[in-house]
Protein backbone atom coordinates (compact mmCIF):
# COMPACT_ATOMS: atom_id res chain seq x y z
CA UNK A 1 0.00 0.00 0.00
CA UNK A 2 1.17 3.40 -1.02
CA UNK A 3 2.62 5.81 1.97
CA UNK A 4 -0.70 8.22 2.68
CA UNK A 5 1.04 10.20 4.67
CA UNK A 6 1.29 13.03 2.02
CA UNK A 7 -1.40 15.34 0.91
CA UNK A 8 -3.36 14.64 -2.35
CA UNK A 9 -3.83 16.44 -5.24
CA UNK A 10 -7.61 17.76 -3.78
CA UNK A 11 -9.41 17.92 -6.65
CA UNK A 12 -13.05 18.73 -4.25
CA UNK A 13 -14.65 21.60 -5.56
CA UNK A 14 -15.57 24.18 -2.87
CA UNK A 15 -18.93 23.45 -1.20
CA UNK A 16 -18.93 19.18 -2.18
CA UNK A 17 -21.23 17.70 0.11
CA UNK A 18 -19.12 15.36 2.74
CA UNK A 19 -21.55 13.34 4.79
CA UNK A 20 -22.57 9.85 6.11
CA UNK A 21 -25.00 7.48 5.34
CA UNK A 22 -27.77 5.65 6.98
CA UNK A 23 -31.72 4.30 6.56
CA UNK A 24 -34.75 4.33 9.01
CA UNK A 25 -35.23 0.93 9.46
CA UNK A 26 -31.49 0.27 9.89
CA UNK A 27 -31.19 2.98 12.87
CA UNK A 28 -34.40 4.39 14.05
CA UNK A 29 -35.59 1.38 15.94
CA UNK A 30 -39.38 2.18 17.86
CA UNK A 31 -40.39 -0.01 15.48
CA UNK A 32 -44.09 0.08 17.19
CA UNK A 33 -44.09 3.66 18.15
CA UNK A 34 -46.48 6.81 17.60
CA UNK A 35 -48.37 5.08 15.07
CA UNK A 36 -45.74 3.11 12.75
CA UNK A 37 -47.00 0.10 10.72
CA UNK A 38 -44.96 -2.90 10.38
CA UNK A 39 -42.13 -3.21 7.32
CA UNK A 40 -40.86 -6.89 5.97
CA UNK A 41 -37.74 -6.06 8.07
CA UNK A 42 -39.38 -6.20 11.23
CA UNK A 43 -40.16 -9.64 10.59
CA UNK A 44 -36.74 -10.21 9.88
CA UNK A 45 -34.57 -12.14 12.41
CA UNK A 46 -30.46 -11.81 12.58
CA UNK A 47 -28.42 -13.46 10.70
CA UNK A 48 -25.08 -13.64 10.45
CA UNK A 49 -22.39 -14.02 6.77
CA UNK A 50 -23.32 -18.11 7.08
CA UNK A 51 -26.50 -17.96 8.11
CA UNK A 52 -29.29 -16.29 6.11
CA UNK A 53 -31.96 -13.96 7.69
CA UNK A 54 -35.02 -15.49 8.13
CA UNK A 55 -38.86 -14.03 8.27
CA UNK A 56 -41.66 -15.17 10.56
CA UNK A 57 -45.08 -15.75 10.47
CA UNK A 58 -48.13 -17.65 11.53
CA UNK A 59 -49.43 -20.68 9.19
CA UNK A 60 -53.27 -21.18 8.31
CA UNK A 61 -53.72 -23.37 11.45
CA UNK A 62 -52.70 -20.47 13.76
CA UNK A 63 -48.65 -22.22 14.13
CA UNK A 64 -45.58 -19.88 14.07
CA UNK A 65 -43.37 -20.85 11.41
CA UNK A 66 -39.95 -19.67 9.73
CA UNK A 67 -38.57 -19.13 6.20
CA UNK A 68 -35.63 -17.78 4.51
CA UNK A 69 -36.01 -14.24 3.60
CA UNK A 70 -35.24 -13.92 0.00
CA UNK A 71 -36.66 -16.01 -2.76
CA UNK A 72 -39.11 -17.83 -1.10
CA UNK A 73 -43.32 -16.74 -0.61
CA UNK A 74 -45.75 -17.18 2.10
CA UNK A 75 -47.28 -20.63 2.35
CA UNK A 76 -51.03 -20.12 1.32
CA UNK A 77 -52.92 -19.04 4.24
CA UNK A 78 -49.63 -17.19 6.15
CA UNK A 79 -49.43 -14.35 7.91
CA UNK A 80 -46.22 -12.40 8.58
CA UNK A 81 -45.47 -11.91 12.42
CA UNK A 82 -43.28 -11.05 15.09
CA UNK A 83 -43.50 -14.17 17.19
CA UNK A 84 -41.94 -14.57 20.48
CA UNK A 85 -38.49 -16.10 20.95
CA UNK A 86 -37.03 -14.49 18.13
CA UNK A 87 -34.83 -11.69 18.42
CA UNK A 88 -35.52 -8.70 15.22
CA UNK A 89 -32.48 -6.40 15.12
CA UNK A 90 -34.27 -3.76 13.15
CA UNK A 91 -36.80 -3.29 16.02
CA UNK A 92 -34.39 -1.24 17.75
CA UNK A 93 -32.06 -0.12 15.25
CA UNK A 94 -29.29 2.16 17.16
CA UNK A 95 -32.32 4.22 18.76
CA UNK A 96 -31.88 6.92 16.30
CA UNK A 97 -35.83 7.90 16.77
CA UNK A 98 -34.75 9.08 20.21
CA UNK A 99 -31.25 9.99 20.33
CA UNK A 100 -31.54 12.05 16.59
CA UNK A 101 -29.79 15.38 18.72
CA UNK A 102 -26.50 13.43 19.96
CA UNK A 103 -26.09 11.70 16.64
CA UNK A 104 -26.62 14.75 14.66
CA UNK A 105 -23.97 16.97 17.03
CA UNK A 106 -21.79 14.31 16.49
CA UNK A 107 -22.07 14.84 12.88
CA UNK A 108 -21.82 18.08 12.88
CA UNK A 109 -18.38 17.52 15.07
CA UNK A 110 -17.14 15.65 12.29
CA UNK A 111 -17.91 19.19 10.05
CA UNK A 112 -20.54 16.90 8.05
CA UNK A 113 -22.36 19.08 5.14
CA UNK A 114 -24.78 16.48 4.38
CA UNK A 115 -26.58 13.44 6.38
CA UNK A 116 -28.68 10.93 4.33
CA UNK A 117 -31.52 9.36 5.72
CA UNK A 118 -34.57 7.85 4.75
CA UNK A 119 -38.58 8.05 5.98
CA UNK A 120 -40.08 5.28 7.16
CA UNK A 121 -42.70 4.99 5.32
CA UNK A 122 -45.17 2.81 7.77
CA UNK A 123 -44.23 5.67 10.16
CA UNK A 124 -46.18 8.19 7.50
CA UNK A 125 -48.93 5.86 6.01
CA UNK A 126 -49.35 3.13 9.05
CA UNK A 127 -50.88 0.67 6.27
CA UNK A 128 -49.81 2.15 3.09
CA UNK A 129 -52.83 3.22 1.73
CA UNK A 130 -54.72 5.20 3.76
CA UNK A 131 -55.93 8.74 2.00
CA UNK A 132 -54.26 10.77 5.00
CA UNK A 133 -50.87 10.30 6.70
CA UNK A 134 -50.39 9.43 10.55
CA UNK A 135 -49.51 13.04 12.04
CA UNK A 136 -47.09 11.69 14.72
CA UNK A 137 -44.85 10.57 11.85
CA UNK A 138 -45.17 13.65 9.82
CA UNK A 139 -44.25 15.80 12.83
CA UNK A 140 -41.39 12.92 13.78
CA UNK A 141 -39.33 13.90 10.60
CA UNK A 142 -40.56 17.74 10.60
CA UNK A 143 -38.13 17.75 13.90
CA UNK A 144 -35.84 15.99 12.37
CA UNK A 145 -35.37 18.12 9.36
CA UNK A 146 -35.17 20.79 11.73
CA UNK A 147 -32.57 19.73 13.60
CA UNK A 148 -30.46 18.79 10.92
CA UNK A 149 -30.74 22.56 9.55
CA UNK A 150 -29.80 23.58 13.31
CA UNK A 151 -26.57 21.57 12.92
CA UNK A 152 -25.96 22.97 9.11
CA UNK A 153 -26.38 19.47 7.68
CA UNK A 154 -28.42 19.20 4.65
CA UNK A 155 -30.74 16.55 4.68
CA UNK A 156 -30.73 14.02 1.47
CA UNK A 157 -33.63 12.24 2.00
CA UNK A 158 -33.99 8.61 0.33
CA UNK A 159 -38.00 7.99 0.25
CA UNK A 160 -37.68 4.33 -0.33
CA UNK A 161 -34.76 2.48 1.58
CA UNK A 162 -36.37 -1.22 1.27
CA UNK A 163 -39.16 -0.62 3.66
CA UNK A 164 -42.83 -1.02 2.17
CA UNK A 165 -45.38 -1.25 4.33
CA UNK A 166 -46.07 -4.76 4.99
CA UNK A 167 -49.90 -4.73 4.70
CA UNK A 168 -48.46 -3.53 0.99
CA UNK A 169 -47.12 -6.69 0.91
CA UNK A 170 -49.19 -9.02 2.13
CA UNK A 171 -52.30 -7.56 0.82
CA UNK A 172 -51.32 -6.22 -2.17
CA UNK A 173 -48.40 -8.57 -3.00
CA UNK A 174 -46.19 -5.85 -2.94
CA UNK A 175 -44.20 -4.21 -5.91
CA UNK A 176 -45.68 -6.67 -8.39
CA UNK A 177 -49.05 -4.84 -8.34
CA UNK A 178 -49.73 -1.75 -10.06
CA UNK A 179 -51.91 -0.13 -7.51
CA UNK A 180 -48.30 0.30 -4.97
CA UNK A 181 -47.81 3.12 -7.65
CA UNK A 182 -50.68 5.19 -6.60
CA UNK A 183 -49.57 4.69 -2.58
CA UNK A 184 -46.03 5.60 -3.51
CA UNK A 185 -46.94 9.06 -5.09
CA UNK A 186 -49.20 9.53 -2.34
CA UNK A 187 -46.24 9.02 0.45
CA UNK A 188 -44.06 10.94 -2.11
CA UNK A 189 -46.18 13.96 -2.33
CA UNK A 190 -47.00 14.50 1.08
CA UNK A 191 -42.91 14.05 2.11
CA UNK A 192 -42.46 16.81 -0.57
CA UNK A 193 -45.69 18.91 0.66
CA UNK A 194 -44.56 18.47 4.17
CA UNK A 195 -41.06 18.94 4.32
CA UNK A 196 -40.92 21.90 1.83
CA UNK A 197 -38.44 24.42 1.99
CA UNK A 198 -36.32 21.63 4.91
CA UNK A 199 -35.37 19.39 2.23
CA UNK A 200 -34.15 19.59 -1.31
CA UNK A 201 -32.32 16.69 -2.17
CA UNK A 202 -33.92 13.36 -2.79
CA UNK A 203 -33.01 9.85 -3.71
CA UNK A 204 -36.78 7.99 -5.14
CA UNK A 205 -35.52 4.77 -4.59
CA UNK A 206 -32.67 2.89 -2.58
CA UNK A 207 -30.74 0.43 -4.79
CA UNK A 208 -33.54 0.39 -7.26
CA UNK A 209 -31.50 -2.03 -9.40
CA UNK A 210 -31.24 -5.11 -6.81
CA UNK A 211 -34.18 -7.29 -7.99
CA UNK A 212 -32.60 -7.35 -11.54
CA UNK A 213 -28.97 -7.78 -10.13
CA UNK A 214 -29.93 -10.18 -7.35
CA UNK A 215 -31.39 -12.66 -10.28
CA UNK A 216 -28.06 -13.98 -10.73
CA UNK A 217 -27.59 -15.08 -7.03
CA UNK A 218 -30.32 -17.20 -7.44
CA UNK A 219 -28.19 -19.59 -9.36
CA UNK A 220 -30.61 -20.19 -12.03
CA UNK A 221 -33.33 -17.64 -12.30
CA UNK A 222 -36.48 -18.60 -14.38
CA UNK A 223 -38.45 -16.93 -16.71
CA UNK A 224 -41.10 -16.15 -13.98
CA UNK A 225 -38.32 -14.94 -11.77
CA UNK A 226 -37.70 -12.80 -14.82
CA UNK A 227 -41.04 -11.59 -15.30
CA UNK A 228 -41.75 -10.44 -12.12
CA UNK A 229 -38.52 -8.51 -11.28
CA UNK A 230 -38.82 -6.41 -14.46
CA UNK A 231 -42.65 -6.02 -13.74
CA UNK A 232 -42.36 -4.83 -10.72
CA UNK A 233 -39.11 -2.87 -11.83
CA UNK A 234 -41.23 -1.19 -13.94
CA UNK A 235 -43.44 -0.06 -11.48
CA UNK A 236 -40.90 1.69 -9.52
CA UNK A 237 -39.51 3.30 -12.36
CA UNK A 238 -43.00 4.74 -13.30
CA UNK A 239 -43.71 5.83 -9.28
CA UNK A 240 -40.35 7.08 -9.80
CA UNK A 241 -40.86 9.59 -13.02
CA UNK A 242 -44.17 10.72 -11.41
CA UNK A 243 -42.76 11.26 -8.06
CA UNK A 244 -39.70 13.40 -9.79
CA UNK A 245 -42.60 15.39 -11.49
CA UNK A 246 -44.74 16.19 -8.77
CA UNK A 247 -41.34 17.30 -6.42
CA UNK A 248 -40.41 19.65 -9.24
CA UNK A 249 -43.91 20.99 -9.43
CA UNK A 250 -44.37 21.74 -5.71
CA UNK A 251 -40.85 23.01 -5.66
CA UNK A 252 -38.31 23.95 -8.27
CA UNK A 253 -35.81 23.67 -6.05
CA UNK A 254 -35.96 20.24 -5.38
CA UNK A 255 -32.81 18.66 -6.45
CA UNK A 256 -33.91 14.67 -7.29
CA UNK A 257 -31.58 11.67 -7.85
CA UNK A 258 -31.98 7.96 -8.83
CA UNK A 259 -29.94 5.59 -6.53
CA UNK A 260 -28.59 2.54 -8.52
CA UNK A 261 -26.28 -0.46 -6.15
CA UNK A 262 -23.01 0.31 -8.26
CA UNK A 263 -20.83 -2.37 -8.75
CA UNK A 264 -17.95 -2.55 -11.06
CA UNK A 265 -18.42 -5.61 -13.46
CA UNK A 266 -14.87 -6.93 -14.89
CA UNK A 267 -13.90 -9.66 -17.64
CA UNK A 268 -12.91 -12.61 -15.47
CA UNK A 269 -10.63 -13.40 -18.81
CA UNK A 270 -9.63 -11.72 -22.23
CA UNK A 271 -11.98 -14.70 -23.76
CA UNK A 272 -14.25 -12.12 -26.25
CA UNK A 273 -17.18 -14.41 -24.61
CA UNK A 274 -16.46 -13.47 -21.11
CA UNK A 275 -15.79 -9.69 -22.50
CA UNK A 276 -19.15 -9.96 -24.35
CA UNK A 277 -20.62 -11.37 -21.03
CA UNK A 278 -19.11 -8.77 -19.13
CA UNK A 279 -20.86 -5.98 -21.02
CA UNK A 280 -24.23 -7.71 -20.57
CA UNK A 281 -23.83 -7.60 -16.70
CA UNK A 282 -23.55 -3.39 -16.77
CA UNK A 283 -26.52 -3.46 -19.58
CA UNK A 284 -28.62 -6.02 -17.18
CA UNK A 285 -27.50 -4.59 -13.33
CA UNK A 286 -26.71 -1.19 -13.85
CA UNK A 287 -27.50 0.39 -16.83
CA UNK A 288 -31.13 -1.03 -17.33
CA UNK A 289 -32.19 1.28 -14.43
CA UNK A 290 -29.68 4.02 -14.70
CA UNK A 291 -31.13 4.34 -18.59
CA UNK A 292 -34.75 4.39 -17.72
CA UNK A 293 -34.39 7.22 -14.73
CA UNK A 294 -31.85 9.39 -16.01
CA UNK A 295 -32.60 9.07 -19.85
CA UNK A 296 -36.55 8.17 -19.76
CA UNK A 297 -36.57 5.15 -21.88
CA UNK A 298 -35.69 1.58 -22.07
CA UNK A 299 -31.95 0.88 -23.72
CA UNK A 300 -32.05 -1.04 -26.64
CA UNK A 301 -30.33 -4.31 -25.32
CA UNK A 302 -33.83 -4.37 -22.84
CA UNK A 303 -35.32 -5.73 -26.34
CA UNK A 304 -32.85 -8.40 -26.19
CA UNK A 305 -33.20 -9.39 -22.52
CA UNK A 306 -36.87 -9.48 -22.24
CA UNK A 307 -36.60 -11.77 -25.49
CA UNK A 308 -33.97 -14.26 -23.74
CA UNK A 309 -36.29 -14.48 -20.99
CA UNK A 310 -39.37 -14.75 -22.12
CA UNK A 311 -40.57 -11.67 -20.53
CA UNK A 312 -43.80 -9.65 -21.40
CA UNK A 313 -43.92 -6.44 -19.53
CA UNK A 314 -47.07 -4.20 -19.33
CA UNK A 315 -46.27 -1.05 -19.85
CA UNK A 316 -49.08 1.67 -21.32
CA UNK A 317 -48.67 4.71 -23.45
CA UNK A 318 -49.14 7.05 -19.96
CA UNK A 319 -46.32 5.02 -18.48
CA UNK A 320 -43.79 5.50 -21.24
CA UNK A 321 -44.81 9.46 -21.50
CA UNK A 322 -44.35 9.57 -17.24
CA UNK A 323 -40.62 7.97 -17.94
CA UNK A 324 -39.69 10.28 -20.36
CA UNK A 325 -40.99 13.75 -18.13
CA UNK A 326 -39.93 12.02 -14.60
CA UNK A 327 -36.07 12.03 -15.73
CA UNK A 328 -33.79 12.52 -12.80
CA UNK A 329 -31.34 15.52 -11.81
CA UNK A 330 -29.04 13.43 -10.75
CA UNK A 331 -27.38 10.13 -10.27
CA UNK A 332 -26.51 8.87 -7.48
CA UNK A 333 -25.44 5.32 -6.37
CA UNK A 334 -23.50 2.86 -3.81
CA UNK A 335 -20.15 1.70 -4.06
CA UNK A 336 -18.40 -1.16 -2.01
CA UNK A 337 -17.03 -3.75 -4.47
CA UNK A 338 -16.18 -5.01 -7.81
CA UNK A 339 -17.48 -8.52 -9.39
CA UNK A 340 -15.85 -10.93 -12.28
CA UNK A 341 -18.11 -12.09 -14.63
CA UNK A 342 -16.56 -14.96 -16.93
CA UNK A 343 -18.40 -17.56 -18.59
CA UNK A 344 -15.66 -19.98 -17.57
CA UNK A 345 -15.71 -22.66 -14.64
CA UNK A 346 -15.92 -20.45 -11.31
CA UNK A 347 -13.57 -22.11 -8.65
CA UNK A 348 -13.80 -19.44 -6.13
CA UNK A 349 -17.19 -17.97 -5.71
CA UNK A 350 -17.28 -14.43 -3.85
CA UNK A 351 -21.02 -12.95 -2.34
CA UNK A 352 -21.24 -9.18 -2.39
CA UNK A 353 -23.81 -6.48 -2.40
CA UNK A 354 -26.92 -8.36 -3.84
CA UNK A 355 -24.47 -9.79 -6.34
CA UNK A 356 -21.88 -12.46 -6.72
CA UNK A 357 -18.78 -13.63 -8.72
CA UNK A 358 -15.79 -15.07 -9.30
CA UNK A 359 -12.87 -14.36 -6.65
CA UNK A 360 -10.37 -11.91 -8.37
CA UNK A 361 -6.98 -12.38 -7.02
CA UNK A 362 -5.74 -9.09 -7.80
CA UNK A 363 -7.91 -8.16 -4.64
CA UNK A 364 -7.93 -8.32 -1.12
CA UNK A 365 -11.69 -9.25 0.42
CA UNK A 366 -13.45 -7.94 3.78
CA UNK A 367 -14.10 -11.03 6.40
CA UNK A 368 -17.78 -10.72 4.71
CA UNK A 369 -15.92 -11.46 1.52
CA UNK A 370 -16.80 -7.82 -0.17
CA UNK A 371 -13.22 -6.91 -2.06
CA UNK A 372 -11.67 -4.21 -1.27
CA UNK A 373 -11.33 -2.51 -4.94
CA UNK A 374 -11.04 1.68 -5.12
CA UNK A 375 -9.81 2.01 -8.55
CA UNK A 376 -13.06 0.66 -9.08
CA UNK A 377 -14.74 3.36 -8.08
CA UNK A 378 -12.92 5.80 -10.41
CA UNK A 379 -13.92 3.52 -13.17
CA UNK A 380 -17.63 3.49 -12.31
CA UNK A 381 -17.32 7.01 -11.96
CA UNK A 382 -16.17 8.31 -14.90
CA UNK A 383 -18.34 5.41 -16.87
CA UNK A 384 -21.14 6.79 -15.75
CA UNK A 385 -20.42 10.24 -16.04
CA UNK A 386 -19.64 9.64 -19.76
CA UNK A 387 -22.84 8.18 -20.26
CA UNK A 388 -25.21 10.49 -18.69
CA UNK A 389 -23.44 13.98 -18.03
CA UNK A 390 -25.51 14.76 -14.82
CA UNK A 391 -23.70 15.75 -11.45
CA UNK A 392 -23.29 12.09 -9.11
CA UNK A 393 -22.88 11.63 -5.64
CA UNK A 394 -21.34 8.42 -4.09
CA UNK A 395 -24.24 7.63 -1.18
CA UNK A 396 -22.69 4.93 -0.33
CA UNK A 397 -19.31 3.72 0.64
CA UNK A 398 -17.83 1.62 3.63
CA UNK A 399 -16.42 -0.79 5.30
CA UNK A 400 -18.18 -3.17 7.46
CA UNK A 401 -15.62 -4.96 9.84
CA UNK A 402 -15.30 -6.04 13.40
CA UNK A 403 -14.05 -3.40 16.05
CA UNK A 404 -12.15 -3.98 19.36
CA UNK A 405 -13.18 -1.90 22.34
CA UNK A 406 -9.87 -0.93 24.11
CA UNK A 407 -10.12 -1.06 27.80
CA UNK A 408 -9.77 2.84 27.95
CA UNK A 409 -12.67 2.87 25.48
CA UNK A 410 -10.91 4.30 22.26
CA UNK A 411 -11.27 2.36 18.87
CA UNK A 412 -8.35 1.86 16.31
CA UNK A 413 -10.13 1.46 13.28
CA UNK A 414 -6.87 1.72 10.91
CA UNK A 415 -8.31 -0.68 8.47
CA UNK A 416 -11.45 1.55 7.80
CA UNK A 417 -9.77 4.78 7.53
CA UNK A 418 -7.22 2.70 4.68
CA UNK A 419 -10.48 2.00 3.39
CA UNK A 420 -11.94 5.23 3.18
CA UNK A 421 -8.61 6.98 1.84
CA UNK A 422 -8.20 4.39 -1.16
CA UNK A 423 -11.49 5.13 -2.07
CA UNK A 424 -11.23 9.35 -1.48
CA UNK A 425 -8.27 9.14 -3.58
CA UNK A 426 -10.82 7.50 -5.95
CA UNK A 427 -12.82 10.18 -6.21
CA UNK A 428 -10.30 12.38 -6.64
CA UNK A 429 -8.56 11.06 -9.48
CA UNK A 430 -12.13 11.15 -11.05
CA UNK A 431 -13.21 14.70 -10.58
CA UNK A 432 -9.63 15.49 -11.84
CA UNK A 433 -10.42 13.37 -15.12
CA UNK A 434 -13.80 15.55 -15.02
CA UNK A 435 -16.80 13.86 -13.72
CA UNK A 436 -19.16 16.16 -12.14
CA UNK A 437 -18.71 14.49 -8.45
CA UNK A 438 -20.61 16.51 -5.65
CA UNK A 439 -21.12 14.52 -2.53
CA UNK A 440 -19.95 11.34 -0.59
CA UNK A 441 -21.95 10.24 1.97
CA UNK A 442 -20.08 6.94 3.52
CA UNK A 443 -22.47 4.20 4.50
CA UNK A 444 -23.09 3.55 8.14
CA UNK A 445 -21.70 6.93 9.13
CA UNK A 446 -22.91 5.75 12.95
CA UNK A 447 -23.11 1.76 13.33
CA UNK A 448 -25.94 0.42 11.77
CA UNK A 449 -28.40 -2.77 11.54
CA UNK A 450 -26.70 -4.75 8.73
CA UNK A 451 -29.42 -4.80 6.10
CA UNK A 452 -27.85 -8.32 4.46
CA UNK A 453 -27.18 -10.08 8.26
CA UNK A 454 -28.95 -8.27 10.55
CA UNK A 455 -25.72 -8.02 12.38
CA UNK A 456 -24.59 -5.10 14.12
CA UNK A 457 -20.96 -6.51 14.79
CA UNK A 458 -20.76 -5.59 10.96
CA UNK A 459 -19.84 -2.28 11.81
CA UNK A 460 -19.37 0.50 9.52
CA UNK A 461 -19.72 4.03 11.78
CA UNK A 462 -17.33 6.49 12.61
CA UNK A 463 -19.33 6.47 15.82
CA UNK A 464 -19.20 3.34 17.70
CA UNK A 465 -23.02 2.16 19.27
CA UNK A 466 -22.90 0.07 22.64
CA UNK A 467 -25.12 -3.14 21.56
CA UNK A 468 -24.91 -6.68 20.53
CA UNK A 469 -26.54 -8.81 18.58
CA UNK A 470 -28.87 -9.77 20.78
CA UNK A 471 -29.99 -6.57 21.46
CA UNK A 472 -27.87 -5.73 24.96
CA UNK A 473 -25.90 -2.26 25.52
CA UNK A 474 -26.47 0.67 26.71
CA UNK A 475 -26.65 2.06 22.89
CA UNK A 476 -24.06 5.32 24.35
CA UNK A 477 -22.09 6.40 21.26
CA UNK A 478 -18.80 6.39 21.24
CA UNK A 479 -16.19 8.03 18.76
CA UNK A 480 -13.27 5.62 16.72
CA UNK A 481 -10.32 6.54 15.33
CA UNK A 482 -11.78 7.01 11.79
CA UNK A 483 -14.43 10.04 13.91
CA UNK A 484 -11.15 12.27 14.32
CA UNK A 485 -9.83 11.42 10.56
CA UNK A 486 -13.00 11.83 8.53
CA UNK A 487 -13.23 15.34 10.38
CA UNK A 488 -9.75 16.50 8.81
CA UNK A 489 -10.38 15.01 5.81
CA UNK A 490 -13.70 16.71 5.36
CA UNK A 491 -11.87 20.06 7.29
CA UNK A 492 -9.34 20.13 4.35
CA UNK A 493 -11.62 19.57 1.95
CA UNK A 494 -10.29 16.03 1.02
CA UNK A 495 -6.49 17.55 0.85
CA UNK A 496 -5.54 16.27 4.11
CA UNK A 497 -5.95 12.06 4.18
CA UNK A 498 -3.11 11.89 6.43
C1 LIG B 1 -26.74 -1.48 0.63
C2 LIG B 1 -27.93 -0.91 1.32
C3 LIG B 1 -27.73 -0.44 2.69
C4 LIG B 1 -26.59 -1.08 3.45
C5 LIG B 1 -25.41 -1.48 2.62
C6 LIG B 1 -24.42 -2.39 3.31
O1 LIG B 1 -27.17 -2.52 -0.18
O2 LIG B 1 -28.47 0.17 0.59
O3 LIG B 1 -28.97 -0.43 3.32
O4 LIG B 1 -26.96 -1.90 4.46
O5 LIG B 1 -25.76 -2.08 1.42
O6 LIG B 1 -24.88 -3.71 3.28
P1 LIG B 1 -24.90 -4.62 4.55
O7 LIG B 1 -25.71 -3.91 5.55
O8 LIG B 1 -25.50 -5.90 4.12
O9 LIG B 1 -23.48 -4.76 4.98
Amino acid sequence: MEESGCKNMANFPNGFLWGGATAANQVEGAYNEDGRGLAKTDVTTGGTKDKPRMVTYIDKDGKPGEMIAYGSSLPEGAHYAVLDGYYYPNHKGVDQYHRYQEDFALFKEMGFKQYRLSISWSRLYTRGDEKEPNKAGVEHYRKVFEELRKNDIEPLVTIWHFDTPLVLEEEYGGWSNRKLIEFYVRFATTCFTEYKGLVHNWLTFNEINNPIQFLDMKGHPSDEDYQEACQLLHHQFVASAKAVQIGHAINQQNRIGCMICGITWYPGTCDPKDILANRHAWEKNIFYCGDVQCKGYYGTYAKRLWKEHNVELEITEEDLMDLANGTVDMYTFSYYMSQLVTTHEIRDIVQGNFSSGAKNPYLSYSDWGWGFDADGLQYYLEMIYDRYELPIMVVENGLGAYDTVEEDGSIHDDYRIEYYREHIKAMDRAIENGVDLIGYTTWGCIDVVSAGTGEIRKRYGFIYVDVDDEGNGSMDRSRKDSFYWYKKVIASNGEDLS
